[in-house]
């Protein structure tokens, strides 16, 4: 049965899933939400009420939120690139890298954004500033752990650079990462040479008009 993957390719956690999906080659049909009327928008509502994605299908098994559909493809579907160690203390700096980039980047850089699709009226100033002084000291926090570090858990290329690949991306659009985060910097540029997030960074290009701060001429 083939996978399918309920998704979109300008949203950044579709291209968390995109890209464990990328690593490995895992052959899958993509069951794009672009659009207006689209029947894989009624189908994900009707598998998963809250409507978020990516969602992934396997015959009769449904997965969602990204994190675990990550981990899902490689219990389920493995390939060469191992997204998370065997070693369980391993998995564990994998996994709470994870949560960092979901919790402390994407969450704060999804408040900004979501707030300007808001009626002006309804907008909380509060709260994006809160979440712009979140991405600050997450920045700052990242920028001395990635000093020695090549990718988010160490060596190895894991789930926690699923994420963290379009969570940089994105944050640094809305927010930009000084020049003084040069470790920051540099790993979201790793990210973006690597084969499987370069694929969905292109296969989402059509789409950056969508993006509600303006995208910027770059990446
Ligand atoms: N916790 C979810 C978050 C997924 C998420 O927020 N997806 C966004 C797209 S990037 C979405 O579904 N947006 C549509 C909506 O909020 O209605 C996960 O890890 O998969």
């Amino acid at each position: 049965m083939t996978l399918q993957l309920y998704a979109h390719p300008f949203s950044s956690y579709s291209q968390k899933a995109l890209v464990a999906l990328y690593e490995n080659g895992t052959p899958f049909v993509m069951r794009s939400l672009d659009g207006p009327d689209n029947p894989a928008m009624r189908e994900l509502a009707a598998m998963w009420p809250m409507r978020k994605f990516p969602v992934l299908v396997d015959g009769n098994r449904t997965i969602f939120e990204a994190s675990c559909i990550v981990e899902y493809l490689d219990l389920a579907h493995p390939g060469p690139s191992r997204l998370l160690p065997g070693d369980a203390r391993e998995a564990l700096e994998v996994r709470m890298m994870d949560r960092f980039f979901d919790n402390y980047i994407s969450t704060p850089q999804q408040k900004v954004v979501v707030d300007r699709l808001r009626p002006e009226a309804d907008r909380d100033d509060f709260g994006v500033s809160e979440a712009r002084r979140m991405l600050e000291t997450a920045y700052a926090w990242l920028d001395t752990v990635m000093a020695d570090r090549q990718w988010a858990a160490g060596d190895r290329f894991s789930l926690a650079d699923c994420g963290a690949a379009p969570f940089l991306f994105y944050a640094d659009w809305t927010h930009p990462i000084a020049a003084s985060f040069a470790n920051v910097r540099a790993y979201r540029q790793r990210l973006l040479a690597r084969p499987s997030f370069a694929r969905a960074v292109d296969e989402a290009r059509p789409y950056r008009h969508y993006f509600p701060l303006g995208a910027p001429d770059r990446d």
